[in-house]
């Protein structure tokens, strides 16, 4: 992609639209730089990018599209929002900020996404390369934009790419696309479901040969999904076995690959717990197979894996009672497969800001294994009335309230679950610090009662 000399406008001045203002004053393209709030609100980064020639536009400052011939696209900003319109209307090209960055990668990419798990397998598979002695580059939604892989020289990046992302993609093609899984999500930014599943599908739409598409055969969503695009079809199963792809036999892991012979591998436990990881793992080994990594050698690495914080992470056992904080469960899906992973009787923490997705897949599972609901933040009043008589349930004013009553319900042998189904952002900057707090207030509250509270 040539960019010298072309004019761009940046559209959100956050991780990602810093890291292409950066790569794109990098290749001697001029650089605008847009954003709703206040220039005083900007990270200090934007100062250090003014000085190397960006222009600022922050504040409802209105951008004059006639100005620019590419527009890149932070993956927050709407495509409804009028900012973009404006650029649509007067014809700029628009793009997403992995769409930049692929457009400028040599390395092949990997490319994750799904509802749930994409953090845990993209953080897996780089640690697969890794472990195979490749370098590799793990970015995308999980943190680091991609755009920051640009210019170094990787054997692979592997990318956790989201629906907002996938919105503005236009060429993006990895040479594996995976695809865990499909529930309700952000359901409060895409009009509705079909739009939300689209922008999944997209990732699958320029693959052609030479690529592979991994899909969730267990997933009735995710392998239902309409794919356009010509890579090969991988599926994987941990239930059942397939006429080619990934699944587990007994103990043993199967990876069939068309026109190859199969490989076994030994498939022993995993450190993380529940299905929906052995799948996960499934999937890293599939993708690694299809670049030439031994599946095998994946799968050990997937043993050791000890996860990431705030997902499914047990922090705490106290009086027999085990505390879990699954802060990173921001939507239905990810709850019921919390609340069906740790051992009940439950005593299930929730609640944040709505996505509006469909609480009712939670009734079944909280019938099976909550003993208490305790709904707590901006969502908890409609909640509560979604997820009436399904178990007992009540709402805590408060976070404080909410441990406190959590702490009361439990009996030996129970698990405290924090899986709240909803984003965080009514109190807290994110699903990390929700976590962190919650695990300090348990902690607190546990200790009080320790010294003669209860
Ligand atoms: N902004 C506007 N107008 C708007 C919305 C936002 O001007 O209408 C501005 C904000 O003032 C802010 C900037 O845009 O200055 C923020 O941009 P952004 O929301 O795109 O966020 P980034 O900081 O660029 O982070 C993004 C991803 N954020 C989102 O998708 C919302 C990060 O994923 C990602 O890690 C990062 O790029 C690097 O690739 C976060 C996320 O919550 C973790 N993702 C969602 C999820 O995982 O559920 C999809």
């Amino acid at each position: 992609m040539h960019l010298k000399g072309r004019k761009a406008i940046v559209v959100g001045a956050g991780v990602s639209g810093l890291a292409a203002a950066r790569l794109l004053l990098a290749r001697d393209a001029a650089v605008d730089l847009y954003d709703d709030a206040p220039r005083e609100r900007l990270r200090p980064e934007v100062a250090v990018l003014e000085a190397a020639g960006a222009q600022v536009l922050a504040g409802g400052a209105t951008p004059d599209p006639t100005r620019y011939d590419l527009a890149v696209v932070s993956p927050g900003i709407s495509a409804d929002a009028a900012v973009l319109q404006t650029l649509a209307a007067a014809g700029v090209e628009r793009i997403a900020e992995v769409e930049l960055a692929f457009r400028l990668l040599t390395a092949p990419v990997l490319a994750i996404t799904g509802t749930n798990g994409k953090t845990t397998t993209v953080e897996l598979l780089g640690r697969v390369f890794a472990d195979a002695g490749r370098s590799v580059f793990v970015g995308g939604n999980v943190g680091t934009p991609l755009s920051d892989a640009v210019g170094d020289h990787w054997d692979a990046v592997v990318a956790e790419v989201s629906s907002f992302q996938l919105e503005t993609v236009d060429r993006f093609r990895p040479r594996v696309a995976v695809l865990l899984n499909l529930t309700d999500d952000h359901l409060d930014r895409h009009p509705d479901r079909g739009a939300y599943a689209a922008a999944k599908a997209r990732l699958f739409a320029n693959q052609g040969p030479g690529d592979a598409a991994v899909v969730n055969a267990d997933d009735p969503a995710a392998w239902a999904l309409k794919r356009p695009g010509g890579g090969v079809l991988l599926p994987y199963s941990t239930r059942r076995m397939l006429p080619v792809g990934a699944w587990l036999e007994g103990a043993e892991g199967v990876v069939l690959l068309p026109g190859r012979d199969g490989m076994r591998f030994p498939a022993g436990e995993l450190r993380l717990p529940g299905e929906h990881n052995r799948g996960n793992a499934l999937a890293a080994c599939l993708a690694a197979a299809w670049v030439g990594i031994d599946p095998g050698a994946a799968w050990r690495c997937a043993q050791r894996f000890e996860g990431l914080g705030h997902r499914i992470e047990r922090f705490l056992e106290w009086r027999g009672v085990q505390f879990v904080d699954d802060s990173k469960a921001t939507n239905v899906g990810a709850a019921v497969s919390a609340l069906q992973t740790v051992a009940g009787p439950v005593v299930w923490v929730a609640g944040g800001v709505d996505k509006g997705g469909d609480y009712g897949p939670l009734v079944p599972v909280l019938q099976a294994v909550a003993r208490q609901v305790i709904l707590v933040g901006e969502a908890a009043e409609q909640m509560a009335g979604a997820l009436h008589g399904a178990a007992p349930l009540l709402v805590a004013p408060g976070w404080p309230a909410a441990v406190s009553a959590a702490v009361s319900a439990a009996h030996p042998g129970d698990t405290v679950l924090l899986a709240p189904a909803c984003s965080s952002f009514d109190h807290f900057s994110g699903y990390a610090q929700r976590g962190e707090v919650f695990q300090r207030l348990c902690r607190e509250e546990t200790g009080r009662r320790d010294a003669g509270g209860h």
